[in-house]
């Protein structure tokens, strides 16, 4: 495996969830595989389960990771091509990539959708020059338009607590303060269309998910009527995806709080587990109530982003 952007890249789902189940019951068993090798962790934006989950499984495999925060413990970096640099920006990532790369055998970033340009940010333009100028394993540590190690963590969550063999699994859209990226719901959609699920989407209009994601998953507009009989529900936030009107691409669109997920909406569930990928603004995508319920999954969920990113270096380290 040489790059970890789409479900495509972990190939069978089956031996994939198979995997995470040994790694999680055996997390030191590999530690010989990362012996002498360096993983960076590159960090364009904020981060807590990821930069943590990330350095826990690297160090379980027997790997040294080095973390870098770009524009605070680095150069400001300029990612767009054929700009003149004269702002604040004192390096380009042309250069900067293979020099972090000369220095590591993995590599993983986070680099956030800017929420300006849909282009820049579909194409994955910074995820990209690192593939190109790299010359190592990526890791997306949420880029762009996915998320992968949290939408493969969510997968092992939901195998884990599923009651039957097919559940109901509702993606929600809830209020937020602040624009946020679609990087979490395009690769929850993109994971629980290749799985063994009963997969709906809901959310207000004008909130619809790039096609390349969501697939031919079913949207339902009316929020309760979607979540009825769920078997999990999993709520976030996002911009406009800009599907049906590029010009919106980014904003925020709604901020009805009709759609926090409280105790009104999980009473038409079939008494389902709650899932967010945190950081969570309680008491707008969530209420208190709903969270801290005993069906509430968020930490477990977070506890196995570091079983998810285990699989991932792994299997990375199997075929350097
Ligand atoms: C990010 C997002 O993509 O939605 C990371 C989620 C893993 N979330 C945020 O930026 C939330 C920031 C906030 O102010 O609540």
């Amino acid at each position: 495996m040489d790059k970890f952007f789409h479900v495509s890249d972990i190939g069978d789902l089956g031996a994939a969830l198979e995997e995470a189940k040994q790694v999680k019951a055996t997390p030191f068993a590999w530690k010989h595989l990362g012996q002498d090798k360096t993983i960076m962790l590159v960090f364009f934006n904020s981060s807590l389960r990821t930069r943590l989950s990330s350095q826990k499984a690297a160090l379980n495999l027997g790997m040294n990771p080095i973390v870098l925060n770009i524009g605070q413990d680095s150069w400001k970096l300029e990612t767009e091509m054929g700009v003149v640099m004269d702002g604040d920006k004192s390096e380009h990532l042309r250069e900067a990539i293979p020099v972090m790369t000369s220095y590591c055998d993995l590599i993983g970033i986070r680099s956030f959708a800017g929420l300006q340009d849909r282009d820049f940010d579909y194409n994955e333009t910074v995820l990209r020059q690192f593939v190109e100028y790299g010359g190592k394993p990526v890791i997306s540590l949420e880029s762009a338009t996915v998320h992968p190690c949290q939408a493969f963590a969510d997968l092992i969550t939901i195998e884990e607590y599923r009651k039957k063999k097919r559940p109901k699994v509702v993606l929600t859209w809830a209020p937020h303060p602040r624009a946020l990226p679609q990087a979490v719901p395009n690769s929850f959609a993109e994971w629980m269309n290749a799985a063994d699920v009963d997969f709906v989407i809901t959310h207000p209009r004008g909130y619809e998910l790039d096609p390349a994601f969501a697939g031919d998953a079913p949207v339902e507009y009316d929020q309760m009527k979607a979540l009825e009989g769920a078997d999990f529900v999993y709520a976030k936030n996002w911009s406009c995806p800009g599907v049906t009107d590029p010009s919106r691409y980014g904003q925020i669109l709604s901020k009805d709080m009709g759609w926090t997920v409280d105790a009104r909406h999980m009473a038409v569930t079939n008494n389902a587990y709650f899932m967010h990928c945190l950081p969570v603004r309680r008491n707008m995508i969530v209420s208190d109530e709903v969270i801290d319920a005993p069906t509430s999954l968020v930490i477990p969920e977070a506890a196995n982003r570091a079983v998810s990113a285990q699989v991932v270096m792994k299997r990375m380290l199997e075929s350097l």
